[in-house]
């Protein structure tokens, strides 16, 4: 029916749904199936996201597989640097950090796993990613050596929106890091949105209904959930 998972989940006749972030950091891998489970049992999600900011295990292609071998949804990897590969998964997501002036983020990592991804035949997601100040210093502005954007500076999100999509990427990711105090300001979100006709996604920080709700409302294609799975992982049952 469709023909990439880009279309299945980003046409106009997809709803908006929860992108679960599984952090292969945080997961006891003894528990790792009954987490997938979880998942599977929530009509709300729409991909699981596989990814983190470090990478201190050594099992990243396994623990992909293991997620793919169980999951009634895509698995895509998010990944925070270039180990973060796995020709298991059903989709890639190219990041450029552009919200930030770090060149390695902005074309070295991708540089060393370009020839491996185009090899590999997975499908591969250009997404613009845009760091967006979030009320505490995140991991992602630590390990990244970028600062986001300012909360209330919208036009400055907008103008980085816009040179993401003419740039070519496919997908924009809108980002207040992994446990933020705040997720993205609803108004950046209408206004990027409004901005571009490329798919939007928000992510960090989301923790309740009323934060994802406000994030769809606001344009958000789908939301992106971590912190507040792993601390509960009923909030799939009802966060839209
Ligand atoms: C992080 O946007 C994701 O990259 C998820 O953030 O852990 O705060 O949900 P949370």
């Amino acid at each position: 029916m469709y023909s990439s998972i880009y279309e299945k989940l980003f046409s106009d006749s997809t709803g908006p749904g929860v992108f679960v972030l599984i952090d292969p950091d945080k997961v006891d891998r003894s528990k790792l199936e009954g987490i997938v489970e979880k998942i599977n049992s929530s009509e709300n999600v729409k991909a699981i996201l596989v990814g983190t900011s470090i990478l201190l295990s050594d099992d990243f292609g396994d623990f992909v597989s293991r997620i793919k071998r169980i999951s009634r949804y895509p698995v895509i990897i998010f990944p925070g640097n270039s180990l973060q590969v796995s020709k298991d998964a059903d989709a890639f997501l190219f990041l450029s950090l552009i919200s930030g002036r770090n060149p390695e983020l902005l074309i070295g990592e991708h540089v060393k796993i370009a020839v491996f991804l185009k090899k590999s035949g997975i499908e591969v997601i250009p997404t613009g990613y845009m760091l967006v100040e979030s009320g505490n210093y995140t991991s992602v502005e630590y390990i990244s050596f970028t600062r986001p954007i300012p909360r209330n500076k919208v036009d400055i999100a907008v103008a980085h929106a816009v040179a993401g999509e003419l740039l070519g990427m496919k997908l924009l990711y809108l980002e207040a890091g992994s446990g933020a105090r705040y997720p993205v300001p609803p108004d950046m979100i209408e206004n990027v949105v409004k901005s571009v006709s490329i798919p939007v996604i928000v992510g960090g920080g989301i923790r309740t209904r009323e934060d994802a709700r406000k994030a769809i409302q606001s344009g958000a294609k789908h939301v992106v959930i971590g912190t507040a799975f792993e601390e509960n992982p009923e909030i799939l049952r009802e966060v839209l």
